[in-house]
């Protein structure tokens, strides 16, 4: 194609989603746009798959069986994210084999969030409640993305994330409202989780370099700003509601914006977290390489049994 050809159909691609039209795997897409999707996706397969891991850390331990069973649940959900979004990304070219390779030697991104520990119970509450909840105000959005097999993902995956953010919401209502032990372990859960659900957003607008282009593509309906005020005006009175404290004391209603105004968020944080740094992030890439490892023989079988179906099928067509 020559490069007038191919300004011409990147103008034609952008009326077209512009005109709130879904993109399909077999659409022609400019380039860039498919490598921004398998990133994007890519990069949120992955956050599902490591954000089992600071759960799984507490099923064996959790206090009843109801909320074993719940959190049981919550985590196989993840696993079935991760599932939905990496064979999303496989629609646009990209290989499932080379994604996690890439995950597994630490050139991937996943979310900050899930290189924090979970000391306490609480955390599972503040986990659903916060984590689940940021979650759910980016990925609202999503199920309006411009690529259809991502956008119809999210639909499903959103009313999962609803019912997870509940079971969290849950256990940080039964912990606020029970022995001053109890109340103390939410708080120390939510002072802990606050900051880094915050920075799940991504960097402010005027610091995100895909934003623009993303946000021209309607990949990303929102900026990462606007999504972080929405999850702080709904999760401050779900907090001030079960008697506990949002730890920043320079959160304050404003009337005349009508949302909260907020204290300055920890940057230097946040890049040192993605940098690898943060206080899981060895753990969590050992954890998901054991599992990787010890997998071989279940992909193995899985290899020679398909190669066994193959030969059959090709047996019989041909005796046909
Ligand atoms: N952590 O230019 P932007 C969940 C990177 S799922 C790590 O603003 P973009 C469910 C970003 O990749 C949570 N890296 O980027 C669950 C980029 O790096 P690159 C995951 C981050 O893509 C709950 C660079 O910074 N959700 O929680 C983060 O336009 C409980 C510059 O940033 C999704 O992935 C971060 N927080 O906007 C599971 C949703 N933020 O690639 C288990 C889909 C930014 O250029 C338990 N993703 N970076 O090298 C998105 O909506 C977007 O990708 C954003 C970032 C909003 C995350």
């Amino acid at each position: 194609m020559s490069k007038e050809e191919i300004l011409n159909m990147e103008a034609r691609f952008e009326r077209y989603v512009a005109e709130e039209n879904k993109v399909e795997p077999k659409d022609w897409m400019p380039e860039k746009y498919r490598k921004t999707l398998i990133r994007q996706i890519s990069q949120h397969a992955h956050s599902e798959v490591v954000g089992m891991l600071p759960e799984a850390n507490w099923i064996s331990r959790a206090p009843s069986l109801r909320r074993k069973v719940a959190l049981l649940a919550k985590v196989q959900d993840e696993a079935g994210h991760g599932l939905y979004l990496y064979s999303a990304a496989e629609t646009l070219g990209a290989d499932r084999q080379q994604l996690v390779e890439d995950l597994l030697s630490g050139k991937a991104k996943y979310s900050s969030i899930f290189n924090y520990p979970t000391p306490t119970w609480a955390d599972m509450g503040a986990i659903g409640w916060l984590v689940d909840g940021a979650a759910i105000a980016n990925q609202v959005m999503l199920c309006r993305t411009s690529y259809g097999p991502y956008a119809r993902a999210m639909v499903k995956i959103c009313k999962e994330e609803s019912f997870h953010q509940r079971q969290g919401y849950e256990i940080m209502m039964a912990l606020a409202a029970g022995t001053p032990a109890q109340k103390k372990m939410a708080q120390d859960a939510l002072n802990r989780w606050w900051w880094p659900s915050l920075m799940m957003f991504g960097p402010t607008d005027d610091h995100s370099p895909n934003s623009a282009q993303s946000m021209k593509w309607r990949i990303k309906r929102k900026s990462n700003d606007e999504l972080r005020q929405e999850f702080i005006d709904k999760t401050v009175p779900q907090a001030e509601f079960i008697g506990l404290s949002i730890p920043d004391p320079d959160l304050k209603w404003n009337a005349e914006r009508g949302h909260y105004d907020f204290g300055e968020i920890n940057w230097d944080e946040f890049y040192n977290v993605i940098a690898g740094n943060g206080k899981c992030n060895r753990e969590r890439l050992a954890a998901r390489n054991k599992a990787h490892d010890e997998g071989k023989w279940v992909r193995e079988a899985a290899n020679a049994y398909a190669e066994k179906q193959r030969v059959r099928q090709q047996k019989q067509t041909s005796a046909a």
